[in-house]
């Protein structure tokens, strides 16, 4: 399988989520993203094919299982918990600056 860091990732948005449909915590993720009106791309892994090799990947580099996968300017910064931590620690939105 291909290598595949965080830095591979290209988007014209700051904010990646990897994520699937039926996914809860995904869906928590990108409730909170849409509240604080970040736009982001989504990357559902179970209408790509190519999306989910690309979640496979780059959690065989990152050691990291689960979706949501969320990247914020080429840094991992984890899953839905981590998100909701981060931003109330104060970190997220500088983030994206
Ligand atoms: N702590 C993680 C939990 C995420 C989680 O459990 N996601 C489920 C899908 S909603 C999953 O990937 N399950 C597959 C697995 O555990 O391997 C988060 O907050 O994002």
């Amino acid at each position: 399988m291909q290598v595949l860091t965080p830095a591979d990732l290209k988007s014209d948005k700051k904010v990646i989520l990897y994520g699937a449909t039926h996914c809860p915590y995904c869906s928590k993720a990108k409730a909170l993203l849409a509240n604080l009106n970040i736009e982001f791309e989504y990357r559902g892994t179970d209408v790509s094919a190519q999306f989910e090799q690309e979640r496979e990947a780059l959690g065989k580099h990152l050691n990291y299982e689960t979706i949501p996968m969320i990247f914020v300017n080429n840094q991992f910064i984890g899953g839905n918990s981590d998100l909701h931590e981060l931003h109330e620690k104060g970190g997220l939105l500088p983030l994206l600056k």
